[in-house]
């Protein structure tokens, strides 16, 4: 026996082990947090051969049916997928830097990167000698919404790491604005506003910290808040904030406009795991739009780093700003069916879903009725259920992270069995490889769920792929769902580390674009720029620069057009701040080029039609090689050219 082989199979014994060990109910903290920190039921797959589902196969030159649109948690960029073929299409640089593109060191996305930055962060960076962070922690990826489906025009994403939130743009998929947000800590959960169309993308901020982060104040938790944060999508600007009792971790919204949801699994705003998980019941925190609006037309709130900030705490529960909802047990994922109806919070340390009636609410912000007489049921599901999706089918499939599996049950069984009918809610369960976090159904996040295909985001692959060292893929499952029978029909590895995907009709895609066009925004300021030093970016003029006021800055105004630098060679001297500027004059797809420069740690990526450009010190003196590193013509490597950087006069 090989040592690989014996640590295998005495690991996937322990594991069974400990799961089985530990009883459902009254969970203590020892057994919960070893459950958490890698328990769970590897049950040996069952008799699941892909012949069994649908076809998920395509062939050579055939087109997914879905985008795909994934988070990438601690990579911090944005992928897309097609599904069912679950093949990798593109990866999108938000909240990290890329060498492919430049992205976190061209002018035009460290503009993105930086605007919004808050003077402290800039101090902070400064201090350690960077301009922007280069890492993010992007769990959450959501469309916007017009009448409850997808728009094809924006999608948004979070940065726990760094309390940011991002917007790219649909028709160049391409990031065109990061907000950082001040006062909130650690942005988790995020959703966009589905009705009437997508005016707030909510925001949880999961951390505690005091209000005024300033260390006056620091190991009193008492002074401790958390804030929910509505941004407006249109400007990527805080519309407003609220401050929440507990903590705060995933959000939906309802899909008539009115109200907002989180969950807490921190109601105890204990500092240790202990204290987190010591009460039997933590809350739904859930936001009345209206009344909140009302009361920052009113005036009742105080202002923070230019944020109007509420107050929205149990003791201020007169205000009818929010209600709270107690649930078991440290809830994780909040879901919103597309019944309209049924919000289900996923139980993660309780075994159960609590089903939420939205249609419900009313009578408790406006007739006094009790928080918790919204819940209609409250299904035994598995263990450590965390995420729902939904078929439109009125079923439910959650994730179950402790048992290692997916388990469809029905929302109306469920609830007639809270009422005493003898009915079962489960349908079905089918064995995932293995721990999932969320799991996404097609459309399912929309009033157009379809019921096509589920993706189940398996936290860790262990035995599913060669082994490529102890750090290993994560496993991206593909289930067929259109029968009772869940079948698992591909394993899809995926580096570190995606939380969340939506997938999306390609028909809801029809503003992207294959070419750039010339008077994009994103390269607004460049434009400007040229105009001042006398270039027309569309009237091309190949050329160096130096700026009248500062004689140590240079620009190198530069086209490209396969296989070609307009310019073979450009001078500057020993010193000189360097702006290389480059408008890619090719106008048909596939043609990228790019402008590396040697020994300079200078690259990036030029769109067809696009301009871009990267500043650079020359700051010793030599030939330099620049060269296109986008594969582009059978020349692309005779596509360079040289810097000569002249010594500076001894
Ligand atoms: S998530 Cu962020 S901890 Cu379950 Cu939406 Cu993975
Ligand atoms: Cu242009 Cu390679
Ligand atoms: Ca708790």
């Amino acid at each position: 026996m090989t040592d690989e082989t014996k640590h295998g199979i005495s690991r996937r014994g322990l594991l069974g082990a400990t799961a089985g060990g530990v009883a459902i109910g009254g969970m203590g903290l020892g057994g919960a947090t070893a459950l958490l920190a890698g328990g769970g039921v590897a049950t040996p797959a069952a008799a699941q051969g892909a012949s069994e589902g649908a076809s998920w196969e395509l062939k050579p030159g055939d087109l997914d049916e879905y985008y795909g649109f994934w988070s990438s948690g601690q990579t911090g960029e944005m992928r897309i997928l097609g599904v069912p073929s679950m093949r990798e299409l593109m990866r999108v640089p938000v909240f990290n830097r890329c060498s492919a593109t430049g992205w976190g060191q061209t002018n035009e996305s460290l503009k993105i990167m930086t605007e919004t930055m808050l003077p402290d962060t800039k101090a902070y960076l400064e201090a350690n000698g960077k301009k922007v962070h280069d890492n993010g922690d992007l769990h959450h990826v959501h469309m916007s919404y017009t009448d409850g489906t997808y728009d094809g025009q924006y999608l948004f994403m979070q940065d726990k790491a760094n309390t940011r939130v991002a917007r790219v743009r649909c028709d160049v998929m391409k990031c065109d604005k990061i907000l950082e947000i001040p006062n909130a800590k650690a942005m988790h959960g995020m959703r966009p506003q589905k009705v009437p169309s997508s005016r707030y993308l909510f925001c949880n901020g999961e951390d505690e910290t005091p209000l005024v982060n300033d260390g006056s104040t620091m190991d009193d938790p008492s002074t401790y808040v958390n804030l929910f944060t509505a941004v407006d999508t249109e400007t990527m600007t805080v519309a407003w904030q609220i401050i929440v009792s507990g903590n705060l971790d995933n959000t939906d919204a309802d899909y008539e406009g009115k109200y907002a949801f989180s969950t807490s699994y921190n109601s105890e705003m204990g500092m240790t795991q202990a204290d987190m998980t010591s009460a039997e019941l933590d809350h739904v925190v859930v936001f009345n739009l209206a009344n909140i609006e009302a009361g920052i037309a009113a005036g009742d709130f105080q202002e923070l780093n230019g944020v109007k900030i509420l107050d929205g705490r149990k003791e201020n529960a007169a205000k009818r700003y929010t209600t709270y909802i107690p649930v078991p047990n440290n809830p994780h994922g909040c879901n919103m069916a597309p019944d309209k109806k049924h919000l289900c919070i996923a139980g993660k340390l309780s075994p159960t879903v609590t089903i939420i009636d939205v249609t419900k609410l009313d009578a408790v912000f406006n007739d006094g009725a009790a928080p918790e007489s919204v819940i209609v049921a409250q299904p035994e599901v598995g263990l450590g259920p965390l995420h729902t999706a939904f078929d439109g089918a009125g079923n439910a499939f959650t994730s179950l992270f402790l048992d290692s599996q997916v388990v469809k049950w029905n929302i109306e069984r469920a609830i007639a069995a809270h009422n005493g009918e003898a009915v079962d809610p489960i349908i079905s369960k089918v064995d995932v490889q293995y721990q999932p976090g969320h799991l996404k159904t097609t459309m399912g996040e929309t009033l157009e769920a379809d019921g096509k295909w589920l993706v189940c985001l398996s936290k860790f692959s262990k035995d599913r792929f060669l082994n490529v060292g102890p750090l290993k893929p994560e496993n991206d499952q593909l289930i067929d769902i259109s029968k009772d029978e869940m079948v698992v029909v591909h394993d899809g590895p995926n580096f570190a580390e995606p939380h969340d995907a939506i997938g999306v009709h390609a028909s809801k895609m029809a503003n992207i674009k294959s070419v750039w066009d010339r008077q994009d925004p994103m390269w607004a300021d460049t434009r400007a720029q040229a105009e001042a030093d006398g270039i027309d970016l569309d009237d091309w003029q190949d050329t160096v620069i130096r700026d009248k006021d500062d004689p140590t800055k240079v620009r190198v105004y530069m086209s490209s057009q396969a296989p070609t630098f307009a310019l073979d060679s450009f001078e500057v001297d020993e010193g000189d701040e360097v702006t290389v500027i480059i408008t890619n004059l090719d106008d048909i797809d596939d043609l990228t080029h790019g402008f590396t420069m040697g020994n300079h740690g200078v690259a990036m990526e030029i769109g067809p039609q696009a301009t871009s450009s990267v500043t650079f010190v020359a700051a010793r003196p030599g030939v330099y090689w620049y060269y296109c590193q986008w594969f582009c013509h059978a020349l692309h490597m005779e596509m360079r050219g040289r810097m000569f950087v002249r010594p500076k006069a001894a």
